[in-house]
């Protein structure tokens, strides 16, 4: 008898936990994100922490893992959507294989630079890459900056298409970026980012792609010394929460938790564009070998082979790449 009432309190107690949690009344979050203690995004979700627990009177904590302690990107895209990880700060790279809306932001040179990205992602194309996402199982709060990735390598400066050939590149998980060192006559090799550096040191890869604070912060330039500003991929990357459990807060919770990550996605937009002139003078410094690519044409016809075959497999998506393409 007494074990029986025992069973029956823990299971009121686990019900009403449950409850709780997926309610309005407390719930403790957990965050994943994947860079250093003093990197843009890390400062921005701590932040992002701190007004929800101040806009919610501590009702709803977020306890951040910075990082990427919680696993990989693709997996914790994967724990977020099942609801496993509450809230992530997600490059929309690795998010493209899951929602094939979100993967337009992965052609490469889509977008002419940060302006034109901005607009974009604040217009009608952003309302539907939202959406795509929210149809995934992500809700997408706000758009972090990640400037615009370029070339690295251990070997030589690449200033045409040719300069790629043979060589091993690394890249996120996302067959776009695959298709893209295809294209270039190089070799692929999609990695998990903590990998990175290692396989630059041994040669496993010759070089890999990023912006200026990635570049920096992950100590790649100490490995791959070549730096060229091929400037392919400008993609914007989100604070995302599971929609389930965002769809089960109240309105006013919900009104805290945008306003929150709109907040920090100010503060993460400002901190960036001080990080990446910060990060190309330290690297810059430290020696590092820096080209232009004068001849950026080369590249995007290139590419032409990667947006026939994304739009033949999507051909739905052709209307968005092109409202994306005719943003002012
Ligand atoms: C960085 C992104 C991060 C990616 C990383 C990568 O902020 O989300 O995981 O690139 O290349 O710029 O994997």
């Amino acid at each position: 008898m007494k074990l029986i009432n025992r069973i029956g309190a823990t299971a009121v107690a686990v019900v009403l936990a449950a409850g709780i949690s997926g309610g309005a009344q407390a719930a403790e979050w957990k965050g994943w994100n994947i860079h250093v203690p003093d990197y843009p995004n890390t400062i921005a979700m701590d932040k992002f922490a701190e007004l929800l627990d101040k806009g919610t009177g501590g009702r709803i904590t977020l306890k951040m893992f910075h990082g990427g302690v919680l696993g990989s990107q693709p997996d914790a895209i994967e724990q977020l959507r099942i609801g496993a990880i509450e809230v992530g700060n997600f490059n929309l790279g690795p998010i493209g294989p899951v929602a094939p809306e979100a993967n337009v932001v992965s052609l490469p040179f889509i977008f002419k630079g940060m302006d034109h990205m901005h607009r974009a992602m604040d217009g009608a194309p952003g309302d539907q890459i939202s959406a795509g996402m929210a149809k995934k199982g992500m809700v997408a709060l706000a758009w972090y900056d990640s400037g615009a990735r370029s070339f690295y390598n251990s070997k030589k400066p690449i200033t045409k298409p040719e300069d790629v050939t043979g060589m091993k590149v690394r890249v996120m998980n996302n067959d776009l970026y695959s298709g893209m060192i295809s294209a270039l006559g190089g070799n692929p090799s999609p990695m998990a980012f903590s990998e990175v550096y290692q396989s630059l040191k041994t040669g496993v890869v010759d070089g890999a792609e990023n912006n200026w604070p990635s570049y920096e912060s992950t100590g790649h330039f100490e490995v791959a010394g070549y730096y060229s500003m091929s400037e392919h991929l400008i993609i914007p990357e989100c604070v995302c929460i599971n929609a389930d459990i965002y769809g089960a807060l109240s309105d006013e919770d919900k009104a805290v938790v945008r306003d929150a990550a709109r907040q920090s996605a100010d503060l993460q937009r400002e901190l960036w564009s001080k990080r990446a002139e910060a990060s190309r003078e330290k690297v810059m410094k430290a020696g590092v070998k820096f080209n232009e690519v004068a001849d950026k044409a080369a590249f995007q016809d290139a590419m032409k082979p990667v947006y026939a075959k994304f739009l033949e497999s999507n051909p739905d998506l052709k209307p968005l790449v092109e409202a994306i393409q005719a943003t002012q």
